[in-house]
């Protein structure tokens, strides 16, 4: 059974609580059972963690090698900062998708890079919690297309 961990980085624990004309009503908890949900409907399993801090997502990242067959990571606003999360992805040969709630590109011009995308295998963004869930898919089609 393919493993996938969804990891969610700074102030996503935050979620339901405020702004939610960009995040949505949902909270961290819904989010994460919901993806655990959908994992399970298509035969995988879905681990989820969150940190506020780089240095715990780097080590998680790490942790995912020979844990995990693929991550779908939001690493909140790190995206637009982190070389440390860059290196991290780079360095663990899973694939990794880089999910966002919002639509990064529609919102301030200092959302608009990543310093993940280019070591990620993919990007979604803009829809949501639906964001999770097709970074499921996506990375279960990759994994059984990999087989
Ligand atoms: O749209 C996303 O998923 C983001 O990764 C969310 C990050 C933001 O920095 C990225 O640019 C886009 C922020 C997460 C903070 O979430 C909060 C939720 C409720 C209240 C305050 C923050």
């Amino acid at each position: 059974m393919a493993s996938l961990l969804i990891l969610n980085g700074p102030n996503l624990n935050l979620l339901g609580q405020r702004e939610p004309g960009i995040y949505g009503s949902a909270t961290l908890a819904d989010v994460e059972a919901v993806a655990m949900e959908h994992a399970k409907s298509r035969g995988a399993e879905a681990v989820c963690f969150q940190a506020n801090s780089e240095g715990t997502l780097v080590d998680a990242l790490h942790a995912a090698r020979g844990t995990h067959d693929g991550v779908a990571f939001n690493a909140g606003a790190y995206t637009h900062t982190s070389i440390a999360l860059h290196d991290a992805i780079a360095g663990i040969d899973l694939p990794v998708v880089e999910v966002h709630i919002s639509n990064v590109h529609a919102r301030e011009a200092f959302r608009h890079h990543s310093q993940i995308a280019r070591v990620c295998t993919g990007v979604i963004c803009g829809f949501g919690m639906a964001s999770y869930t097709l970074a499921i898919d996506a990375l279960l089609g990759l994994i059984e297309a990999k087989k």
